[in-house]
């Protein structure tokens, strides 16, 4: 790269650092559109990244996540954090539509310099959500935010996906929506920190509780390991929100006196860095469509000479080479 491109890279960094919104955003920018200034952007977030706490938030559609987050941000600036939240729609190349709502439900911090929010869409992307978000999520840390709050739209994997990247997931149920079931589908009771039964203001609340109970106690757990709490809450009150702020810090005093903050932080990288390597190896392998070497070897498996996995192999070898 050139000095000046260099330079620029290196301001956008330190006034991103300052909490300057413009710049975070330039950045997250440059981190979804694969800009060729991407890799110089990593190198120079490692020296400040680190220091987040980044919270998955999952659930099914209209449980209550981005109201919850809402109210989860106004209790986490109440203790002087500051917060960053990044709503993430895997399915979606656009960002604007289902996460126009998210905004205006998250509006609340809309003008303060402490809270940062983005809504990024990962479809274009070929490491799809396992590529970007790790990226987007390392502009924010480096930016200074103490908690990162990940929400996801949509539906399916990308709900056990999104825990993968967190240090701490808040699964989020509420009454009347069949959540027991869905629940155990998902996969979810697995990867629960913490359990919110949200929109304890309707009836079912404490059914809810009572299925979600008898499914965690199912599950074995070793003797020291984290026991998730379940928390009732009502969002757009605020009811129950700081209970669930007070387990997200009882959550990561928990991961760094046991250990466990490294071990998910060193398996979320290997990920990324398996992500990327693939992502990189698929972009040459782009390239080689218009290699001639592939037609001679694919004629070679016509005619006999060779078997594709024979050529399969050499392919590999020009491609790592
Ligand atoms: N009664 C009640 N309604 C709530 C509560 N929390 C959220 N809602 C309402 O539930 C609806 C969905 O809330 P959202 O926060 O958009 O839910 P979400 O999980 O982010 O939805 P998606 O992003 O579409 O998956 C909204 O109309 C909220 O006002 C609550 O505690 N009680
Ligand atoms: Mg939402």
């Amino acid at each position: 790269m050139s000095r000046r491109a260099e330079q620029s890279v290196d301001d956008l960094v330190g006034r991103a650092r300052e909490g300057e919104a413009r710049a975070v955003a330039r950045l997250i920018s440059l981190v979804e559109d694969e800009s060729p200034l991407l890799r110089e952007v990593m190198a120079a977030l490692v020296p400040h990244a680190g220091n987040a706490q980044v919270i998955g938030i999952t659930g099914s559609p209209g449980v209550g996540k981005s109201t919850s987050t809402n109210a989860l941000v106004t209790e986490l600036r109440k203790q002087e954090k500051r917060v960053g939240v990044l709503a993430v729609d895997p399915s979606s190349p656009f960002s604007g539509g289902a996460l126009l709502g998210d905004r205006v439900r998250m509006q609340d911090h809309a003008l303060d310099r402490d809270v940062y929010i983005r809504s990024m869409a990962s479809r274009g992307h070929l490491g799809g959500l396992a590529w970007a978000t790790p990226q987007a999520l390392r502009v924010l840390d480096a930016a200074g935010c103490d908690v990162i709050i990940i929400e996801t739209v949509g539906v399916g994997q990308s709900e056990v996906e999104i825990a993968g990247l967190a240090d701490t997931t808040v699964v989020l149920l509420a009454p009347g929506m069949g959540d027991g079931i869905q629940a155990a589908k998902a996969g979810i009771l697995e990867v629960g920190d913490i359990y919110v039964i949200n929109k304890a203001d309707r009836d079912g609340a404490d059914q809810v509780r009572r299925d979600l109970r008898g499914m965690i106690a199912l599950g074995e757990r070793p003797d020291g390991a984290w026991k998730p709490r379940i928390i009732k809450t009502v969002a757009h009150t605020g009811e129950g929100v700081d209970e669930v702020v007070a387990e997200l810090h009882r959550h990561r005093d928990h991961l760094e006196s046991t250990g466990e903050m490294q071990r998910r932080r060193t398996r979320r990288a290997r990920d990324e860095i398996e992500a990327i390597a693939v992502t990189t190896l698929r972009a040459k392998w782009g390239d080689l469509h218009g290699y001639d070497g592939l037609d001679a070897l694919a004629e070679a498996v016509v005619a006999g000479d060779k078997d594709p996995y024979a050529a399969a192999d050499e392919l590999v070898g020009t491609v790592s080479g």
